[in-house]
């Protein structure tokens, strides 16, 4: 039995200004690429079944573009006659009950299975029960949702668990609503054959477990991400289990460090021949306010032509009585955050913090992608 595992395709993402030849955001088509070169491994691969484990797109109000590009694709998939299960995670989650989840639009696809209503639900073919929780807004409901899961393991049936979430604190993304799995329900794991898990961006397999697996996202949302190991899992399930991690090819990100006393020269010292198209993050290190005003932005653009954005980061050296913050690259809201970390005491750090984490997620939620 053969399984596609994917998560985290955030259809409607979109980052910096960059438009393609049609005028749509360079990084929305880049997600679109990811997740339509998923799509053609399906093809190929042909599965008895394809899980996505949340995050499917970006917002909870997706832009038309980024639905009707769902729409497409998923139209497709359900013609291919195998049940497709979909779990909703943080991203596609609206934050109050009043709003109409979005994975609401695969309703009447006779193949495709979604569990978006913040509950546990179970989806049960021939030979195989998927066990989904998708993300909740509650996290304490999360006991109540495990007892039901729990008892609805079928021992004559393969069993797969979905979820989206942390488990321990190693997969946190720093994101509001974001919620970690009770430690103490681990040992549900061993009871199932296979483990599908969304959130955390990069491949992996979870400690001890041999049958726990992040497939990580399809493309990256930050440029903290600088993972170009992108793709999908394949699961084998026969008498054992065996998982393979797949790449798709996604843009390039690379990131170097220079020195700022000795700048021009290390500059010069990349070797571009192979950077076309790539993302780049120029670190500048030891830089002084003086320095820095000899070294223009443009001029490391201009060295690095072929690339589709160069980011430029500069890190000073701490003066005294002389403070350069450094807000290249750097969003509103972590700025904010580290201004709050670095003027409140920690208590009212705290507090402060999950409030900004709320405004920003709902400025975040109502703001309209550019369409
Ligand atoms: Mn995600």
């Amino acid at each position: 039995m053969k399984i596609i595992h994917f998560s985290d395709t955030h259809l409607g993402f979109n980052d910096l200004d960059i438009l393609n030849s049609d005028g749509i955001n360079q990084r929305e088509v880049d997600f679109y690429k990811a997740f339509d070169d998923i799509v053609q491994s399906i093809i190929k691969i042909k599965p008895d079944y394809i899980i996505h484990t949340g995050d499917l797109f970006h917002r909870s109000s997706p832009s038309n573009r980024a639905i009707a590009f769902a729409l497409d694709k998923f139209a497709y998939l359900n013609s291919l006659n195998i049940p497709i299960i979909l779990i909703a995670g943080n991203h596609s989650t609206p934050r109050t009950v009043t709003s109409k989840p979005i994975l609401s639009i695969f309703d009447n696809f006779s193949n495709i299975y979604c569990a978006y209503s913040s509950k546990y639900e179970t989806f049960e073919f021939d030979n195989i029960v998927f066990h989904t929780i998708p993300h909740l807004n509650e996290e304490s409901g999360i006991y109540n949702e495990l007892d039901k899961l729990e008892s609805s393991i079928n021992k004559y049936k393969k069993n797969i668990m979905m979820l989206h979430c942390s488990v321990g604190a190693s997969y946190l993304m720093s994101e509001f609503g974001e919620f970690v799995y009770p430690k103490d329900k681990e040992y549900i794991f061993e009871k199932m054959d296979y483990v599908a898990l969304g959130h955390w961006h990069g491949f992996s397999k979870v400690g001890k477990y041999e049958n726990v697996f992040y497939s990580g996202s399809s493309e990256r949302t930050s440029l903290n991400d600088k993972r170009n190991n992108k793709g999908y899992i394949l699961v084998n399930l026969n008498n054992s289990l065996e998982v393979n991690f797949k790449h798709i090819s996604i843009r390039p990100f690379y990131s170097f460090e220079i020195d700022g006393n000795d700048f021009e020269k290390e500059l010069s010292s990349i070797d571009k021949s192979n950077l076309n198209g790539a993302i780049i993050q120029v670190v500048i290190n030891n830089l002084t306010a003086l320095k820095s005003i000899d070294i223009s932005n443009h001029q490391i653009k201009e060295y690095f032509t072929n690339c589709l954005q160069v980011v430029v980061k500069r890190e000073f050296i701490k003066e005294e009585d002389f403070k350069v913050d450094d807000i290249q690259a750097i969003s509103l809201k972590e700025y904010f955050t580290e201004f709050l970390e670095e003027y409140c005491a920690k208590d009212e750090y705290e507090r402060l913090k999950s409030k900004s984490d709320e405004l920003f997620a709902k400025y975040e939620e109502s703001y309209d992608d550019i369409n």
